[in-house]
């Protein structure tokens, strides 16, 4: 697939700040006469030429690196220039200003990567994960993304699709020549081919839900009555003192959230109200805040401290934590302050509760690895242990495996029902579809503009 535009585009594509260095890219028909009358030294492809660049008036702008890129072996598979500036928000701007008065356009977000795709440089999945590259907090999202960009999920897909059209090969085979000497492939044979093909998606979706958490990170609430020790643990798992502590019961009104990882794994942590009945009513606000994230959050953590141990009301609140289908985690907090029985109340399933409990203290850090480790294994266990990095991480691909999970399964229905294989190879068709949507085979105009608007300006 060769894409051709007609028009030539300018950004800046480092983040707005001051820094030591920032890159403009253009790229389009247009690229290497527009870098020509800005002054720019032009070399071979590819070799980084220190040069002056001129605004269309002849003012200097300022002494940079550049580089050019003769299609299709660019980024975009168009010519393209880069030039490495000096960074600051002014330079890169008059450089961009210069390209568009002498035709340049400014480009929209992504435009550049959307460019690669139409030129086939990359597919849909590998444009994802440029995007995924740059927004990775985590080690673990970051191994995903770069296992994308060099096409792990692109060739599993492929090969996928490739081995459906064999089906359907197969199956037409015996539907333009029924009377050939071989015969009709055996039905059987079809039905364990496309068997095969579902077992490969549920393969692919195996870990989809981790991989999914790890894009958005999991969001963890620290929940339980007020002075329990909540904020105390926001501070030490995120590292620094955001919330604030006091021996006041009732001192977290709002909830706090901060993105922390834990083990290279992605989680949002938020601290909430302690909750209480006799609540004041700015109070009971903040309350009703930290029961909304009972049932958005993917693990709470129950803080109950050493003093009163499990209340009826955490009881009831562990009931309804249960009820929601919310990871949960119990955490005997200030544990520096008592042995682990002390002030257990001897109620049997309070009991089992505090026996289930983690004793942590955030003055001296004990429990905290256990904590650690027990957020992982509820969050990103198959990942972990697997140790490879996660295939499918976005909603699309969920979508498009199961779309052609579904349409394996009819398939395999239909012929068992005795259907004529012209009707049932439309579901195989339907299942190849989505796989090429997966991939970017077929171009939808909209997917490809819900895809492109994420990414920044420049990229
Ligand atoms: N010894 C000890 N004291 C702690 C520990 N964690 C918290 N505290 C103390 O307990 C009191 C309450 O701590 P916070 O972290 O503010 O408790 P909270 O649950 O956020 O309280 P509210 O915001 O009022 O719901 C403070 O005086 C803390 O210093 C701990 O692990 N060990
Ligand atoms: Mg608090």
């Amino acid at each position: 697939m060769k894409f051709s535009s007609d028009d030539t585009i300018a950004a800046v594509s480092t983040a707005p700040g001051r820094g030591g260095i920032a890159l403009v890219r253009i790229s389009g028909p247009q690229a290497f006469e527009i870098g020509s009358t800005l002054g720019l030294a032009k070399g071979r492809p590819r070799e980084a030429l220190l040069s002056l660049i001129h605004d269309s008036r002849g003012r200097t702008l300022d002494r940079v690196l550049v580089t050019h890129f003769e299609n299709p072996h660019s980024y975009t598979g168009e010519d393209t220039i880069e030039i490495s500036c000096h960074g600051g928000a002014l330079i890169s701007a008059l450089i961009v200003d210069a390209a568009c008065s002498l035709g340049a356009r400014v480009a929209g977000p992504g435009e550049f990567t959307k460019r690669a795709y139409l030129n086939g440089k990359l597919d849909l999945i590998q444009a994802e994960a440029t995007l995924d590259l740059i927004d990775s907090t985590s080690i673990a999202y970051h191994g995903s993304a770069m296992s994308h960009l060099s096409g792990a999920l692109s060739g599993r897909v492929t090969a996928l699709r490739q081995r459906l059209l064999e089906v359907q090969a197969a199956i037409g085979y015996d539907i333009d020549f029924p009377e050939e000497d071989d015969g009709p492939i055996p039905i059987e044979r079809i039905l364990s081919l496309a068997e095969g093909l579902k077992e490969e998606i549920n393969y692919l979706l195996r870990h989809a839900s981790e991989g999914t958490r790890l894009r958005t990170g999991a969001l963890i609430a620290i929940f339980g009555r007020p002075n329990v020790g909540k904020s105390s643990l926001f501070n030490i798992l995120q590292g620094s003192d955001r919330s604030i502590v006091t021996e006041t019961p009732g001192t977290t009104r709002d909830a706090v959230e901060a993105d922390i990882t834990i083990e290279g794994y992605p989680f949002t942590l938020v601290d909430t109200a302690g909750v209480r009945d006799d609540a004041e009513p700015i109070e009971e606000l903040g309350i009703e805040i930290a029961r909304g994230y009972l049932d958005r959050a993917d693990v709470v953590l129950l803080c109950v401290d050493h003093e009163g141990g499990a209340s009826r009301a955490d009881l009831d609140l562990v009931k309804e934590i249960r009820q929601l289908g919310t990871t949960l985690i119990v955490i005997r907090t200030k544990a520096d302050l008592t042995d682990h029985h002390e002030g257990v109340v001897t109620m049997e399933s309070r009991d089992e509760l505090m026996g289930a409990a983690i004793p942590v203290s955030s003055i001296t850090g004990e429990g905290l690895p256990e904590l650690c480790d027990a957020l992982v294994q509820e969050m990103f266990a198959n990942l972990h242990a697997s140790g490879e990095p996660a295939l499918v991480t976005r909603k699309r691909h969920i979508r498009a495996l199961e779309s052609a999970k579904r349409d394996l399964k009819e398939f395999g229905s239909v012929v068992g029902r005795g259907y004529p294989m012209e009707i049932s190879n439309t579901h195989l068709t339907a299942a190849a579809d989505a796989l090429e949507s997966l991939i970017g085979i077929t171009d939808v105009e909209d997917v490809l503009d819900s895809i492109f608007q994420r990414f920044c300006v420049g990229k």
